[in-house]
């Protein structure tokens, strides 16, 4: 596990020998998981490649339902991990916002006892030796970085970019006895809902949050829209009709992430059929129709047309909900 870019799919390559696909470019390069299979010192390994959170393209509650789906049930089938190994690159220069929300998410997949999760440093050919220990002595003594996870069992590694290091924290995951992960227990063992385990709620906290945002946005585009017909002020209608499709469209991703937290283990894989029902097709239809009427209008504009596709009541019961 880790963000985008700290080189896991590298390390699966390194001793794998596989061709999973690693990035060059800026974007998230794994987007599901990918489960290679070799053999080292007589024993057979299956390592499994996460996307990280804060994704390019994926929100995080969605990265968060595949991980999940997939550790859930093969708990369900009987298997253990080894070990999880979290990377973090040596050579960021700050613990940046995506980096902590992507260690705090690994943190509360693996639950309170850390013992099997091992914190691997990557990276370490791109900085000076000297700097590159005084950081990683302040993200491991710091408590809110890696200091807390130690604390609570996790162990540490640096993986040089070579095959003879990374075989060499395949051997060290290895002596880790296989344990059920937080999320496994709390999903197979409890039947908690995603949303309601640590890592789910976590996710959800914040798209509460913003949804909360976007229904205030939703409602003041609206109300100005109202205005801005009564003014017959054509030029803002145009604006505001834009804006208001925009968060219109951000607030049924936030709810359908929503959804998808709400359910249980066997109804993970069907999140996407649920995605469509809803007010909100015929609604967006709405909204867009009317966007691109005010862009061909006029300042006098068809201001009896318009009046007829208000959406006003459809709104507002798409918003009660
Ligand atoms: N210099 C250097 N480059 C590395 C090292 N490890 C990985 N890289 C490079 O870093 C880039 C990203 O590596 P990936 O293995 O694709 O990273 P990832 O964690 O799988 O990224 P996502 O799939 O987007 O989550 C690639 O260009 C790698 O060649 C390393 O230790 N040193
Ligand atoms: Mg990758």
């Amino acid at each position: 596990m880790g963000s985008t870019g700290v080189g896991k799919s590298s390390f699966i390559r390194l001793v794998s020998g596989s061709d999973v696909e690693v990035g060059d470019g800026l974007a998230s390069q794994t987007h599901l998981l990918q489960s290679v299979t070799f053999t080292h010192e007589n024993r057979g390994i299956t390592l499994l490649d996460t996307p990280g959170f804060n994704d390019t393209n994926r929100s995080d509650a969605d990265v968060l339902n595949v991980i999940a789906d997939h550790f859930s049930e093969s708990y369900a089938n009987g298997r253990q991990f080894a070990a999880v190994l979290y990377f973090h690159r040596i050579s960021d220069n700050r613990m940046s916002g995506s980096s902590l929300n992507n260690m705090k998410m690994c943190e509360a997949i693996c639950g309170d006892d850390l013992s099997n999760l091992v914190i691997c440093t990557t990276m370490w050919d791109q900085v000076d030796q000297q700097a590159g220990e005084a950081r990683e002595q302040e993200l491991c003594g710091t408590e809110m970085f890696f200091g807390g996870m130690l604390k609570r069992g996790a162990k540490y590694a640096r993986l040089e970019n070579t095959r003879e290091s990374a075989l060499r924290l395949i051997s060290q995951a290895l002596e880790l006895c296989p344990r059920p992960l937080g999320i496994q227990r709390e999903m197979v063992d409890n039947r908690m809902a995603l949303g309601h385990t640590a890592a789910g709620s976590r996710v959800d906290r914040r798209l509460l949050e913003l949804e909360q945002k976007r229904v205030a946005e939703l409602r003041k585009a609206e109300e100005e829209m109202k205005l801005a017909a009564a003014e017959q002020d054509v030029e803002l209608q145009r604006e505001l009709a834009n804006d208001r499709l925009a968060y219109f469209e951000s607030l049924q991703r936030i709810r359908e992430d929503r959804e998808t937290l709400a359910r249980q283990l066997e109804q993970l894989k069907n999140a996407d059929l649920a995605r469509r029902r809803g007010s909100y097709w015929k609604l967006k239809q709405l909204m867009r129709r009317r966007s691109k009427m005010l862009e061909k209008s006029q300042a006098s504009g068809p201001a009896e047309q318009l009046e007829q596709m208000s959406t006003t009541g459809a709104l507002s019961s798409y918003l009660a909900k």
